[in-house]
């Protein structure tokens, strides 16, 4: 899917930082690093190729549907966003693991993620302590979805 899960849409953190995916699915991908715009919410991590123009909370929501299906009686909500600001990908975080990428590049201060259906993403600053507040940041996002 393209669209973050939506139950818990708001933003913890974004910014632009370098990223390849390793792997899709279990299946190993040849890397391909580059800069990506990525937003941190409350349960997903979901990649822009560009920051999205204006992008601000304040746009507010825009109703994408019902969830009867999902036995939920409401209604889906995600930011409202001009068009071309499509996500290039996102990921649910439920269960997901964050290691040191040390051994998996030679690029310096770099972040392994795996979701647990195996699609694997590596994030890298060369400002380490950008590097460790992302770090923090999807760990909080992380421990919290395991108590939920
Ligand atoms: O882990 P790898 O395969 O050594 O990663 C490097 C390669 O992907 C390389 O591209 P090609 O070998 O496909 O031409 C990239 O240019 C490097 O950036 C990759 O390694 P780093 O250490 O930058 O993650």
């Amino acid at each position: 899917s393209t669209l973050p899960q939506l139950d818990d849409p708001h933003e913890e953190k974004s910014g632009l930082i370098n990223m390849t995916k390793i792997a899709q699915g279990g299946r190993k991908l040849r890397k391909n690093w580059g800069p990506a715009w990525v937003v941190l919410t409350g349960n997903s991590l979901v990649f822009y190729r560009e920051r999205p123009p204006q992008s601000a909370p304040s746009q507010g929501w825009v109703s994408i549907g019902q969830g009867e299906q999902q036995g939920f009686g409401g209604y889906w909500f995600a930011p409202r966003a001009p068009a071309g600001s499509r996500p290039e990908s996102s990921v649910d975080l439920r269960g997901a693991a964050l290691a040191n990428g040390r051994h998996l590049s030679s690029r310096r201060n770099v972040l392994h993620i795996r979701t647990v259906p195996g699609h694997e993403f590596l994030l890298q600053s060369d400002e380490e302590p950008e590097l460790r507040a992302w770090h923090r940041a999807l760990r909080a996002v992380i421990e919290r979805l395991v108590r939920r």
